[in-house]
């Protein structure tokens, strides 16, 4: 019971949905589709700040990381049409990076201070697993006290239809070379329909799933997320979270869920607009509501800006993500924010919102240190 939530003091077609989150009830389908749906944002916001603050209180996280794609050069890049990453061997914009290019930006601007590189790229159509295997091993020796959250579950996979493995032993592989825990990307929007549109064989929704109960059961942890502002209706973003808090039901093994705006720009998909504010702080403050077993939600500041990063931690979010450093993904598709916030900027942007900056690792352990 949230005592705190009064009902009557939120609009009339909002007090159901605020008294079952008042009473701790479980939101369903039809709960779901209200939070994507209503007119009235803010207060959703304010309902999902209020759940948000009993799990994390005043807290807000962020983390010193560092942002690494190896190649963008990617066997997906005709049926990702959203993607305006990934590249075929030979164009302009393909990159692929020698192992010592790795560890040189690793090095650059991190320092010593970087506790995590959050490592994914393009699926390449010739690097052996062998060569990510020497880049992590290369990165641990180097940086031993970093944390390698890396590969999406599309490049799981890949090494797994490549190499002739399971998923489990490319899981295995990886990580006995220093992978630490999974990214979230690649999930997209589940439902078929969308998919066959937006990202046409590319791993299923199943087989996405699959990659993350299968790291959840070797005791690998990982985030997730969902592609919104595209083509996809809200019907297809309810049945995406139910499922995703259906595998957190059954492994526990999701960190934090990132909703993640769609930019239009240098793709094919032929779309023109971008997220408008109040949709960014709608999928944080349904996410908060929702995913009731994710401890954590994450306004990605590189996605939707520091500024409405900065609002979102009072609708539901509670982590920014982290310095990043150099940014690719977004800045691809029309991403207009910097390459990097530092810490004093993280801190500056979390106190003005009211919250206390808590620098943690990437498993959501605080970091203290020296002054
Ligand atoms: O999977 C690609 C998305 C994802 C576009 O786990 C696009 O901590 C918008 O997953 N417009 C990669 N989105 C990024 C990602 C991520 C980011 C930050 C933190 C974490 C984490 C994960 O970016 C892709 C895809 O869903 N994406 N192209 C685009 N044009």
């Amino acid at each position: 019971m949230r005592a705190a939530i009064a009902p009557e003091r939120f609009p009339e077609p909002l007090r159901p949905l605020a008294a079952k989150v008042r009473d701790g009830v479980r939101l369903d389908a039809e709960d779901a589709l209200l939070c994507l749906t209503t007119p009235h944002v803010l207060p959703l916001g304010r309902l999902a700040d209020a759940v948000r603050r009993e799990l994390h209180g005043n807290v807000a996280f962020f983390n010193i990381n560092r942002h690494i794609n190896p190649t963008n050069i990617c066997v997906y890049t005709y049926n990702c049409k959203f993607c305006s990453f990934a590249a075929l061997p030979g164009e302009e914009h393909a990159w692929q990076m020698t192992h010592e290019e790795v560890y040189r930006r690793a090095a650059e601007q991190g320092g010593d201070e970087v506790t995590e590189f959050h490592i994914v790229g393009g699926v390449h159509p010739t690097l052996e697993m062998a060569w990510y295997e020497e880049m992590l091993r290369g990165l641990k020796a180097r940086f031993p006290r970093a944390h390698l959250k890396a590969f999406t579950a599309i490049e799981i996979g890949w090494f797994a239809q490549r190499e002739k493995l399971s998923i489990e032993e490319v899981l295995r592989r990886l990580v006995a070379a220093g992978l630490g825990s999974l990214p979230g990307g690649g999930a997209e929007i589940f439902h078929p329909d969308v998919r066959e549109v937006i990202c046409d064989g590319k791993l299923d929704a199943d087989e996405w799933i699959e990659v993350h109960r299968t790291a959840h059961r070797m005791g690998l942890k990982s985030n997730c997320t969902m592609l919104y502002g595209h083509v996809e209706k809200p019907e297809h973003k309810v049945d995406h979270l139910l499922r995703l808090r259906a595998l957190q039901d059954e492994t526990g093994g999701f960190n934090a869920f990132i909703p993640l705006a769609y930019h239009p720009e240098n793709n094919y998909l032929g779309l023109r607009y971008h997220t408008t504010g109040l949709d960014d702080l709608r999928h944080v403050a349904t996410a908060r509501l929702v995913l009731d077993n994710i401890p954590h939600v994450k306004a990605y500041w590189v996605m939707v800006t520091p500024k409405l990063a900065q609002i979102a931690l009072s609708c539901g979010a509670d982590d920014l993500d982290g310095t990043v450093v150099e940014e690719t993904i977004y800045h691809m598709a029309g991403a207009e924010t910097v390459q990097q916030l530092s810490r004093p900027e993280l801190e500056r942007i979390v106190r003005e919102a009211g919250f206390e900056p808590v620098e943690r690792d990437t498993l959501y352990n605080p970091i203290h240190r020296a002054a």
